[in-house]
């Protein structure tokens, strides 16, 4: 059977599965999404995840057409129709068909859209060695422009500095905020290790609040790791001993090599690995 794609309130094969050309999603990015992983059946923080696709919605003055017990429930519903029990789920929201112009008054009928399906982001072999990446000349989006804290679907500002990796045979690109700090990667925050204390940057770093980067603040402090959100610079994660990333579709991820320098001794790291251990115990457990 082919996929089955939900579109505001019907399952559709994927092939079917089609909204407007005058969806102001389509036409300016105007909507908001999320990206949420399924294991063993159970869908990982999926309150979170709701809590955040609202507070997106919020700030772009875009009502959900249905509550969040609903769309929770049409999420599960989605990945059982498709008998996925390990898989990704694409949960968006965009502005709806209206006319030409930017006016969202002049639109209809937001859509919700929930895709169940399966990502690899990265090749086996990265997680075990390591990643490679690069930092991007295209800095984060400025917080007052457009805050970071917003999954929208204008995904240019990641995309231009996903380019800048992958033209450098890189698959991740870590990008800096306006004042030159460390902000996040384009689809993944980012820790340090330094003395075996573990680091994130803060959220007025302008980064968006990963929920995977919440879960690992908090399995770091249950294991009694010494954890900060701290403001970085390039300087600290060239000197790091340790890197890695966090996401939904990534998970934890250890980083190798930046700006073709070698992070602590070249390999993934104790406190990468410990906690990468930790996270799969949570998320199948
Ligand atoms: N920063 C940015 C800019 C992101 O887009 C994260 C950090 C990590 O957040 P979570 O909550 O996932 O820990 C993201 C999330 C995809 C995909 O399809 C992208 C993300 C998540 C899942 C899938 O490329 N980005």
């Amino acid at each position: 059977m082919a996929l089955q794609v939900y579109i505001s309130g019907k399952l559709f094969d994927k092939e079917d599965a089609k909204i407007s050309v005058y969806d102001h999603g389509l036409l300016y990015g105007d909507g908001v999404f999320e990206g949420l992983r399924s294991y063993n059946g159970k869908v990982f923080r999926m309150a979170e995840h709701l809590d955040r696709l609202w507070k997106s919605a919020r700030a772009i003055c875009l009502e959900i057409p249905l509550g969040q017990a609903a769309l929770a429930q049409a999420v599960n519903e989605t990945l059982a129709a498709n008998n996925i029990k390990d898989g990704y789920v694409r949960l968006i929201v965009t502005r709806g068909a209206g006319a030409l112009g930017l006016d969202p008054n002049r639109t209809s009928h937001p859509q919700v859209i929930i895709i169940a399906d399966h990502i690899s982001l990265y090749p086996q072999e990265m997680y075990e060695h390591g990643l490679e990446i690069i930092t991007a000349s295209t800095i984060r989006n400025h917080p007052q422009a457009l805050s970071p804290r917003i999954k929208s679907l204008n995904y240019l500002n990641n995309i231009m500095a996903k380019i800048e990796g992958l033209q450098a045979g890189c698959q991740e690109a870590l990008m800096m905020n306006h004042k030159g700090e460390v902000a996040e990667c384009t689809g993944d925050n980012i820790f340090i290790v330094q003395r075996g204390a573990l680091l994130t940057p803060p959220l007025d770093a302008g980064i968006l609040e990963g929920i995977t980067r919440d879960a690992v603040l908090q399995l770091a402090a249950a294991a009694g790791i010494s954890t900060a959100e701290r403001t970085l610079i390039r300087h600290d994660v060239y000197t790091a001993d340790e890197v890695f990333l966090t996401g939904s579709a990534a998970e934890v991820i250890p980083v190798v090599k930046i700006d073709s320098r070698k992070i602590g001794d070249g390999k993934p790291g104790p406190i990468t690995r410990d906690l990468t251990a930790r996270f799969h115990e949570l998320t199948r457990q």
